[in-house]
């Protein structure tokens, strides 16, 4: 199995890569922001309980993604791999994966780590709110307070994944085209 952890702080482009990565090798795409925004538009009550903290550009508690995660790895059974886009944002959560993982006999083949430098997280993270309407992408505040809570609590992930000699980079700024190119490089290593 292909299992790829994408990773980078907001607005490095997972998202984005993650299509590509998609339409390149047919596998399983796991945003747990985009689950949580399902949530909300759903108006369930993790949903609600999950707006509160991302308005907020806080992270939401590691059980309630765990959680999430692990219905969906139990959903997609015959899966010939997955993306990980926004997760695992904690160590905690990166244990978890694992041992996710390893009860169908499976793990993470490698993350890859989009660079991008703070000033152009920022541009890219205001203009998609003045598209999308997206809360968290409209304030300055809240878009630093995202970036506050990568780098106190996710940042970290990247020793996780390089102490198991499962870490590479990949530069995030330039054309998404040539972004994508050396992404699949790494990908290729990996499969
Ligand atoms: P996410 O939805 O994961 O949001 P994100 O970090 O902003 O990344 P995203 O993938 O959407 O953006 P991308 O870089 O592709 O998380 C939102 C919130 O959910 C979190 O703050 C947290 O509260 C909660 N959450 C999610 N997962 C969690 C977890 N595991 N644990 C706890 N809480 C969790 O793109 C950004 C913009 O840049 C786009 O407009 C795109 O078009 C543009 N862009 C991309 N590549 C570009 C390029 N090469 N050049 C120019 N622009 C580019």
């Amino acid at each position: 199995m292909l299992n790829i952890v994408l990773f980078g702080p907001p607005g490095a482009g997972k998202g984005t890569q993650s299509q590509n990565l998609i339409n390149k090798y047919a596998l399983v795409h796991l945003s747990t922001g985009d689950i949580l925004r399902g949530e909300i538009s759903s108006g369930t009550s993790l949903g609600l309980a999950a707006k509160k903290l991302m308005d907020e550009g806080l992270l939401v508690p590691d059980e309630v993604v765990i959680g999430m995660i692990s219905n969906k790895l139990d959903q997609n059974q015959d899966a010939k791999g997955f993306i990980f886009d926004g997760f695992p944002r904690t160590v905690a959560q990166a244990e978890a994966l694992d041992q996710l993982l390893v009860s169908k006999q499976s793990a993470i083949s490698g993350m890859i780590a989009l660079e991008v430098d703070q000033e152009e997280l920022e541009k890219r993270l205001l203009a998609r709110g003045k598209e999308s309407g997206r809360p968290d992408d409209q304030n300055p505040e809240i878009i630093k307070k995202r970036v506050q809570e990568y780098t106190s609590k996710t940042a970290q992930v990247a020793n996780y994944y390089q102490a198991q000699n499962k870490f590479y980079t990949v530069k995030g700024i330039g054309s998404i085209e040539g972004i994508f190119e050396n992404i699949a490089k790494v990908v290729e290593k990996l499969g």
